[in-house]
């Protein structure tokens, strides 16, 4: 059994470290405003006290001023949108002619269920689809592997095969409809089906469109839904881009994302600089493939995560058409066409700045993104519900996140007039200065050989942990205001989703409490099998076998790119449609590849220092400090530190937090091991009665919870049991954190959890309180 243990980066070595003061002196103001602003701030420096240190303290884009002027803004050439550089947007009269599209991510359990709930979206108001696949088919495995027990229907709605694509789409018309996929992984197959479920429906190639997600990059970076090396990889994007830009002129090849970088923790300049390096590998990847940039350029497509850091987010979506433009320009003298240069951008709303307590304030916060989206001239959106940090999103709770989309464009005027913020002289500012630095950050990626490389290098992933921890740390130091977890608490409530049931009836129900949607994942598996059992028995044998022959031999030829361009039939997708066609599954296509190409096995990087330095900054002498001296006292009295393994079990790969609680667990004193991704219980129990520890702490955010901490629990104690009595600690406490329903609380406890620590909990606490379970325990 070999095993994976985290390598722990020290900061200081790695990454500069910041003091508050750095780049002030750059601040200017205007001097007769100064003047009147020291009588206001009663005597004290304006510049001292009112300059404000952005979030994007790593990027060093340290400062905004308290007043710009028009100096500020003084070297604005004019520019109309439409044109290159696209700052204003990438149409002449963007909203003002058609508003941008209404596009809410969802999916869950089974097909028939989330096809009633696209079609019941589009009835109220909604433009586009977007189709939220549940972690096994992320994955590439069909719902009767063993693997993903915990994971089918959870997270996103299962598909095993066409027959299950056919029914998610039926009834809804796929030559009107755009339809957005978020697939990086499993993409061969699930786009294949996709594409053969709309020929079979009478569509052809040239009305499909839609967006296919198709971006490894960052799934290597932070998402963790990858299948295959990069390399492979990376030859099934150029495949795509081959075959779409080919034969699907109206569909988006790529949609280049910059939200998962953000929500792993990225502030706004570092998302903005990979995603357009990312974007930049892909026009390589593209070229490579034998294409010109302009045969498939204009196709491809970004995605920002959008937070509460207003005038930042729209400064940055600004500077982002522009710096895609300027990279195309200066790396791509072929490209002649400007919609190459055009970047066009969905938007999300940010899941992490959502809070389980008090989740009303989740509406609010939702709009305040949602207005950042819209003025920052997104074409495309999803607004969060406001029960983000509960569960998947309920009826009551889309309703809400839809028509916070439809008031802003039918009540609000906010359509009516292209790129508003246009010469503010904030804003304008703003732009210029995360262009630059994102640039630097572009530029930095170039000079490690591309992101490909810099993926290599471990560098992305650093920089990113950073900068979640740094920012964990201020919002545990109270440095950051989140109204609701560290500030303005409500009374008596730990949590939202107390009562478990919603109020349907209309009934007041207590601010504190929503409903949660829950799924039966053992009813979606009896279906699913069911399902595949059926497809297996209906379909010919011999021709799926093959299909899919004839895939994983073109796989494991070297490609060729010296082929014409036109020539599809050595196409990793044109051979997975066919496949698809003969009904082969999700997961049979999935492994013909692997057999060629091999699993991808990711390596663990952790940084050290940033938690505590950040926490320590703004708050000295506190519990940090207690905590550190609490495990100092513990290796004098126990002869070695406490000690806990952080797994992710199943296919939840989220694993913002799990690093964040590793990072600051380890800055406290505590030995950390962290376990690889996707391991099963059995797994995980066995890793930590290896390396001896005190406690499992698992993070879930995918909803398996259910299913996989108690069958841990169980397992520790058949291995424990199993070892006799050799093993050194014979009571390993589990603890659980991430996304959990309180209404499980109980049934966790029962099953033999010692502590579950929600979102929100600062990690302090949480290492106090664990420390105190660890010695009774002893
Ligand atoms: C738009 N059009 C205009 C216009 N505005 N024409 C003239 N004047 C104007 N002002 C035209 C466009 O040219 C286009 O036509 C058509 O109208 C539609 O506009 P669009 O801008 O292309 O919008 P849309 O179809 O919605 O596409 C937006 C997109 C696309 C390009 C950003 O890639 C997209 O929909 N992405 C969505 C991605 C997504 O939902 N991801 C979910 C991730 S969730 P034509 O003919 O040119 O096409 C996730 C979470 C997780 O990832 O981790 O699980
Ligand atoms: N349905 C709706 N929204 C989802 N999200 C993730 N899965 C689903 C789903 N099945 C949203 C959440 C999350 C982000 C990645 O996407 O907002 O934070």
């Amino acid at each position: 059994f070999s095993i994976k243990s985290s390598k722990i980066i020290d900061l200081q070595k790695n990454i500069r470290s910041y003091s508050s003061s750095d780049g002030k002196d750059s601040v200017d103001l205007d001097p007769e405003w100064v003047k009147m602003a020291t009588k206001e701030c009663k005597g004290a420096d304006p510049k001292e006290i009112l300059t404000w240190k952005t979030l994007e303290v790593c990027t060093l884009l340290a400062y905004v001023k308290p007043l710009y002027t028009k100096e500020d803004t003084a070297h604005l050439e004019k520019e109309i949108p439409g044109k290159y550089p696209f700052t204003r947007g990438p149409y002449a009269t963007m909203y003002t002619y058609r508003p941008w599209t209404i596009r809410q991510y969802a999916g869950f359990s089974t097909v028939e269920e989330s096809n009633a709930f696209y079609k019941a979206n589009l009835l109220a108001g909604q433009q586009g689809l977007s189709v939220a696949f549940d972690l096994a088919t992320h994955r590439g495995y069909d719902s009767d592997h063993p693997r993903v027990r915990g994971d089918v229907g959870m997270a996103g709605v299962a598909i095993d095969s066409v027959e299950d694509m056919k029914i998610l789409f039926s009834g809804i018309d796929l030559s009107k409809v755009s339809v957005s996929m978020t697939m990086n992984g499993a993409v061969l197959p699930i786009l294949a089906m996709y594409i053969v479920t709309a020929l079979e429906e009478g569509c052809t190639y040239e009305q499909m469109r839609g967006t296919i997600q198709n971006d490894i990059l960052k799934e290597f970076m932070v998402r963790n839904t990858y299948i295959y090396p990069t390399g492979p990889s990376m030859r099934i994007i150029g495949d795509i881009i081959k075959f779409t830009s080919h034969k699907m002129p109206n569909y988006n090849s790529i949609s280049i994302s910059g939200y998962h970088i953000m929500e792993a923790g990225a502030d706004s300049v570092l998302e903005l600089g990979f995603t357009v390096a990312d974007g930049i590998e892909y026009i390589r990847t593209g070229v490579n493939a034998g294409l010109s940039v302009d045969k498939f350029a204009p196709r491809l497509s970004f995605f920002w995560g959008i937070g509460m850091n207003f005038y930042m987010e729209i400064a940055k979506m600004r500077a982002g058409r522009r710096l895609w433009a300027h990279m195309i320009k200066k790396l791509f003298p072929s490209a002649t066409n400007p919609n190459s240069m055009r970047l066009r951008a969905h938007s999300q709303t940010s899941g992490w700045s959502l809070t389980e307590q008090d989740p009303y304030n989740n509406i609010v916060r939702t709009t305040i993104e949602a207005m950042a989206a819209v003025l920052g001239g997104t074409q495309s959106l999803h607004t969060n519900s406001l029960d983000e940090a509960i569960g998947l999103p309920t009826e009551f709770s889309s309703r809400i996140a839809r028509n916070t989309q439809i008031i802003l464009q039918e009540e609000a005027n906010i359509p009516k007039v292209v790129d508003p913020f246009a010469g503010s002289y904030l804003i304008e500012s703003l732009t210029d200065q995360v262009f630059n630095k994102a640039l630097d950050i572009v530029n930095e990626v170039e000079e490690l050989g591309g992101m490909a490389k810099a993926i290599e290098s471990g560098m992305p992933k650093l920089r990113i942990q950073e900068a979640a921890a740094r920012r964990q740390a201020a919002i545990d130091s109270g440095k950051e205001t989140i109204v609701g977890v560290n500030k303005y608490k409500l009374k008596n409530s730990s949590s939202s989703s107390d009562s478990g049931s919603a109020d349907k009836s209309g009934k007041k129900v207590d601010a504190g409490q929503v409903e949660v949607l829950s799924i039966d994942n053992k009813a979606v598996l009896e279906k699913q099998l069911a399902k595949l059992k059926k497809v297996k028995a209906e379909r010919d044998d011999n021709l799926v076998m093959e299909s899919l022959q004839a895939l994983e031999d073109c796989a494991n030829e070297i490609q060729d790119n010296a082929s014409p361009n036109d020539d599809l039939s050595k196409n990793l997708l044109a051979l997975s449609i066919k496949a698809a066609q003969s009904r082969a599954t999700v997961g049979e296509i999935s492994l013909a590849l692997e057999r060629a190409f091999g699993r991808y096995q990711p390596p663990s990087l952790l940084v050290s220092g940033a938690y505590k330095q950040e926490y320590q900054d703004y708050n000295n002498n506190s519990i940090v400090d207690k905590v550190i001296e609490r495990t100092k006292k513990f290796l004098d009295e126990h002869g070695r530190r406490p000690r806990v393994l952080i797994v992710k079990m199943g296919q939840d790969g989220h694993d913002r937090g799990a690093n964040v609680v590793a990072s600051g667990f380890a800055d406290l004193g505590f030995d950390v091991d962290v376990g690889p991704l996707f391991q099963t219980p059995e797994e995980a129990a066995r890793l930590a009665i290896d390396s001896d520890v005190h406690v499992i702490g698992v993070s879930s955010l995918a909803a398996g919870h259910k299913v996989l901490v108690p069958k841990l629990i169980e397992e520790l104690k058949a291995q424990l049991n199993e070892a006799g009595d050799g093993i050194g600690n014979h009571n390993i406490l589990v603890i659980v954190g991430g996304v959990i329903p309180q209404i499980d609380y109980e049934f966790l406890y029962k099953s033999g959890v010692s502590a579950i620590y929600g979102p929100g909990t600062p990690i302090p606490d949480s290492a106090m309180d664990l420390i105190d379970k660890i010695e009774a325990n002893i």
